[in-house]
């Protein structure tokens, strides 16, 4: 439960930007109005983002850009946070990959929800309460499982979920809960969803679709045939493999290895 608190308090940080450095300007320099012509002791930090010009420099982010990477998380606190300046999918704890840019920069195309198509950009919601929108997690080998309360082998999945997480999560891969109540595809309560991540110790997205546009789309093209189902993403968000049934984090890691 605490550690749930508290990502819940970082995710909510994330999203409204919080935890960004202030405005430059109150940085390093011209905090005299004595007209002195000393340089100031302290070493250049160009883009205010905490690293200075030299230790951007040795790492190979921008010097003149906070957030290198342009995932929402300005390049010293990724550093602070132990998180991969330079990836985008790489951010702190508590708080979800957001490479929106990219995927856009990248010129994502060929939506769909068939074997082979782009995962098309849905929105879920998810067990803190916020929205994620699904291109978020592009550049990341995305295990979508959809799963429900009352299955016995989705808890039995859930059970492992977390240990398997932790296991790939520094590889670039991340699991999504999407939680459904019915085979039409209801979507899961706020309740419920805290209630799920919070029995299982799930710290990765635990969702819902209340616009039912996932579940409906997949379960449209004939892959929805059993809960839980998994559907395995490749990186450029392209659906490659479907399968109904918990068939153990092996299976789950071998079809992931395919795609790292
Ligand atoms: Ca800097
Ligand atoms: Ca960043
Ligand atoms: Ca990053």
């Amino acid at each position: 439960m605490l550690l749930l608190s508290l990502a819940c308090v970082e995710s909510d940080a994330g999203w409204s930007g919080g935890g960004r450095p202030t405005d430059p300007v109150g940085g390093t320099s011209g905090q005299d109005d004595t007209g002195s012509s000393e340089h100031s002791d302290e070493p250049a930090d160009a883009d205010g983002d905490g690293l200075t010009d030299e230790q951007e420099a040795a790492l190979g982010t921008d010097p003149s850009s906070e957030d290198s990477d342009g995932d929402g998380h300005a390049d010293g606190d990724e550093v602070s946070a132990d998180s991969d300046p330079l990836v985008c999918w790489s951010v702190p704890d508590g708080s979800w990959p957001d490479c929106r840019a990219q995927a856009q920069a990248d010129g994502l195309t060929g939506e769909g929800w068939r074997k082979g198509k782009t995962m098309p950009n849905w929105t879920m919601t998810d067990q803190f309460g916020d929205e994620i929108e699904a291109w978020q997690l592009y550049g990341m080998v995305v295990v979508l499982d959809i799963s429900a309360g009352w299955c016995g082998p989705c808890n039995q999945a859930a059970q492992g979920a977390e240990g398997w997480y932790q296991g790939h999560k520094d590889e670039g891969v991340i699991e999504v809960h999407l939680m459904v109540e019915d085979w039409y595809g209801k979507a899961a309560s706020q309740t419920f969803l805290e209630e799920w991540s919070a029995e299982y110790g799930l710290t990765f997205p635990v969702v819902m679709d209340p616009t039912n546009t996932a579940y409906s789309g997949l379960y449209n093209e004939g892959y929805v045939t059993g809960i839980p189902t998994y559907m395995i993403y490749d990186r450029d968000m392209v659906l490659q493999e479907t399968w109904a049934g918990y068939a153990g984090e092996q299976y789950l890691s071998m079809a992931v290895a395919r795609y790292k």
